[in-house]
């Protein structure tokens, strides 16, 4: 806890301050923090933005607010385990022994692979890792995936396809002001990385154009040049008509093409059989001199950058619709010098480093793949281990919960997720975690997941919890501790190491430190594709943060991808797949509407934490339904109204928020709510074949006005309607 201080004020009060980081998005902006020491003091401290080189000492509500929920008189402070039903108070002596008695008990009935664990992007990388490292040597299970399936696969996949390697932005947040035109699809920056607004501002004052890819009129594409309001899922087929569009108007960069990629020529004969501009127009949704326009104000721009978030992503196309706009960036040649690049815009505080360390049901630390001969060979090296003991792959989070269903996996460990509100079809998700012989959830709270386990372990929150993150620019940040343990809250990774050794698996999991976890983390990540080797703790207290890859040389220029690409012949890959016209969900008479979803400034994902800050609460109470006033007409909806939205797999409540910044064929409601309000209620588990990315932001609906209950409420166990919060 090096940084915090604890003194007195002249007044003769307790006085805090320390740095700390924020627990939230992508961005990781600094934070100092002051105020009384007391918990119950909360409205006496204050969260000050400061100085770092991602957020420039810029710090959004969420980060000035953050602190409440941390400081909540809602944080677990004890075990719990469910006796007769209920949860009640235990010791952790209690709540281990009940927890590894399932874990036993689970392998005994249906070997180590019945037992599964669930984590996350908020664990720092010191958790992930060893959490990767303990469901594989540990439990001996392959089924370990995490909520980052649902929030980086589709990216990540493309990024490795197309460049050999995946790193959110191939670029430097520094070099934004340098580009002369930029390409947001799918991100709604101004809500979701406010802190980075400031970037494209000073591009657009540079003389940049953005052009922003959204159904919806977004606040981010308030703040650009031109706004092509596509129809969800149909980006790869918008993508596409612009590069058609950049063929016909000589704007390929062909000495790039030649010297760095590989692949144009199948792109370039696909083009010409391709849907034609007015056939794009149609599908997409979009004016063709729209598309023309977006298409040659970036290939004529000297120098570009495109950027995707979850609108493109969390599709089952996503993979293929990322690298459709690959395509775009390759064929102009803008990636790899200063003011160009592909942007993945992550999402989790940790969204970049907790897909790299070996949480994912594929991979190993430091980009590694669990099916490769040599990738398993070395980390067991590191690990002392036989190559043997490590599983094979398994499978992605959405099917890990099918395996649940089906009582396949039949004891579960959360660590760092909310399952229950952030799975599509969650009714479903909700049964299957209902069979569980054994769920372990680690959190801060009693979340909706919390609330269905068996054994529930507190953790320490990000003020008092040491360990490295990644943000969105692969950049590596040391969060130090701020404040002691509250209760008997514990880390994530003690918890981990109490586990194994319970286990009889001690031998290697005996940290003391996150330090020395971060220690193993950069000998088992050297040489791979996310290499962390050289980068320490010194180092990032002294530089505060370092980019990967940081081999021995040093490295860490922020900058991707300069003279070669990192398959291996050093070229990028262009990728042309036929065009997928059916585009998956189509909506019919029953499901005229087409639901996407999303969020807003002041929550954070399922709400668990943002729920508990009541300034943050204050802000939106209820959850909403974008919707055009054509449409609510029809439907007969008012402004403020509530309605229900019902698709094939169920339906959700919301309060109609009547607004022409939506597309008429589509509505938009925010996936921060649980219970009857829950959107997941309604989003289907179809996944994208290549990645496992379930398609949240296209679903068929019908909008009701809300009254009554009808059969199919009372199937759902939802007639109390919009009030019955879980
Ligand atoms: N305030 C806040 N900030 C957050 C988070 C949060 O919960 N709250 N979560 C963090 C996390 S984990 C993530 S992953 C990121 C997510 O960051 P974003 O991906 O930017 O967020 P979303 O709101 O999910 O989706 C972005 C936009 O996609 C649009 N969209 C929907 N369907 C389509 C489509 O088919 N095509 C296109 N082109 N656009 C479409 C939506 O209208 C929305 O404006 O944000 C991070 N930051
Ligand atoms: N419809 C729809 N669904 C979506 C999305 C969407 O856009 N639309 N987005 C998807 C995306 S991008 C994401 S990232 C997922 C996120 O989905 P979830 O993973 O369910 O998101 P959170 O609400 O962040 O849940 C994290 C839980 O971990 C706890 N927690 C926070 N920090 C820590 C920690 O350090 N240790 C431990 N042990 N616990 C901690 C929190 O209290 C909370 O209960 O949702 C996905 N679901
Ligand atoms: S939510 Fe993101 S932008 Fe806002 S303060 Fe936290 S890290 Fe910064
Ligand atoms: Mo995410």
């Amino acid at each position: 806890m090096s940084s915090s201080l604890i003194g007195k004020t002249p007044g003769g009060e307790p006085f805090f301050a320390g740095r700390t980081q924020c627990p939230f998005c992508s961005v990781q902006c600094k934070i100092r923090m002051d105020g009384e020491a007391k918990p119950e003091g909360l409205s006496a401290f204050r969260a000050h933005g400061d100085d770092n080189a991602a957020s420039e000492g810029r710090l959004c509500v969420k980060g000035q607010n953050a602190h409440q929920h941390a400081l909540s008189g809602e944080r677990l402070l004890h075990p719990m385990v469910r006796r007769g039903g209920k949860l009640v108070r235990a010791t952790w002596e209690e709540a281990m022994r009940t927890a590894v008695g399932m874990f036993a008990a689970s392998a005994e009935e249906g070997g180590p692979d019945a037992v599964g664990v669930y984590g996350g992007g908020s664990l720092s990388n010191e958790s992930a890792y060893l959490l990767g490292k303990f469901a594989r040597l540990a439990l001996g299970t392959r089924y370990i995936d995490y909520n980052g399936r649902f929030c980086m696969s589709a990216a990540a996949s493309a990024g490795s396809k197309t460049f050999g390697v995946d790193r959110g932005l191939t670029f430097r947040l520094s070099d934004i002001p340098k580009a002369e035109c930029i390409v947001l699809a799918g991100t709604n920056l101004a809500e979701c990385q406010p802190t980075l607004m400031p970037y494209f501002n000073r591009a657009r004052e540079n003389g940049a154009s953005i052009i922003v890819i959204d159904p919806r009129a977004t606040a981010t594409a308030a703040a650009s040049d031109l706004h092509l309001p596509v129809r969800p899922g149909t980006d790869a087929a918008l993508a596409a008509g612009m590069l058609k569009v950049l063929i016909e108007e000589g704007l390929i960069d062909e000495a790039f093409v030649e010297s760095r990629t590989r692949g144009f020529e199948e792109l370039r004969e696909r083009a010409v059989n391709q849907m034609t501009l007015p056939q794009t127009a149609e599908f997409c949704g979009v004016r063709e001199d729209l598309i023309r326009r977006a298409a040659t104000m970036y290939g004529r721009a000297r120098t570009g950058m495109i950027m995707t978030a979850r609108g493109v992503e969390q599709q089952t196309d996503g993979h293929l619709a990322v690298r459709e706009f690959l395509n775009l960036v390759l064929a102009t040649g803008k990636i790899g010098r200063e003011g160009c690049g592909y942007g993945a815009i992550t999402g989790q505080g940790n969204g970049q480093g907790g897909r790299e360390h070996g949480q994912k049901a594929d991979q190993l630390p430091g980009y590694r793949s669990i099916a490769d001969e040599a990738d398993r060979a070395y980390v067991a090296s590191v690990w002392g281990v036989e190559p043997e003991r490590i599983p094979g792959p398994g499978v992605s989070a959405y099917e890990m919960m099918e395996m649940i269903d089906r009582q396949e996996i039949r004891t579960l460990l959360v660590m760092g997720s909310n399952p229950v509100v952030s799975n599509p079809n969650v009714s479903r998700v909700r049964e299957g975690l209902e069979k569980l012989d054994g769920l372990i959830v680690a959190d801060m709270f009693l979340s909706e997941t919390a609330l269905l386990a068996d054994v529930v372990l507190p953790v320490t929150s990000y003020l008092e919890n040491e360990g490295t993150l990644t943000n969105l620019e692969g950049r590596v940040l040391l969060r130090e501790a701020v404040r002691p343990a509250p209760g008997e809250c514990r880390h994530d990774w003690a918890v981990l190491g109490d586990f194994a050794e319970r286990l009889g698996r001690a031998e290697g999991f005996r940290f003391r430190s996150a330090e020395a976890i971060f220690d193993e983390l950069r000998l088992a990540s050297r040489g791979g594709r996310a290499d962390y080797y050289g980068i320490t703790y010194d180092r990032l207290r002294r530089e505060e943060g370092v980019y990967w890859p940081c081999g021995e040389a040093g490295g860490g220029s922020g900058l991707m991808f300069e003279r070669s690409f990192a398959h291996a012949d050093g070229r990028a890959v262009f990728s042309a797949p036929p065009q997928n016209t059916e585009n998956g969900r189509t909506t019919s008479s029953a499901y005229p509407l087409l639901l996407t979803n999303g969020r807003v400034l002041a929550h954070y994902l399922t709400g668990v934490q943002t729920h508990r800050s009541p300034v943050l609460e204050a802000r939106e109470v209820a959850n909403f339904l974008e919707i055009h006033p054509a449409a609510a007409k029809r439907i007969r909806v008012r402004d403020g109204e509530w309605a229900r939205i019902d698709s094939e797999a169920g339906m959700f409540y919301a309060r109609c928020r009547v607004t022409d910044k939506i597309r008429e064929d589509t509505v938009f409601a925010p996936m921060h709510w649980s219970g009857s309000q829950n959107v997941n209620r309604a989003t289907l588990p179809d996944l994208d074949p290549y990645c496992k990315m379930p398609g949240f932001k296209t679903t068929p609906v019908r909008v009701l006005p809300y009254g009554g209950s009808s059969e199919e409420d009372d199937r759902s166990g939802l007639s109390a309607g919009p009030a019955a919060l879980v």
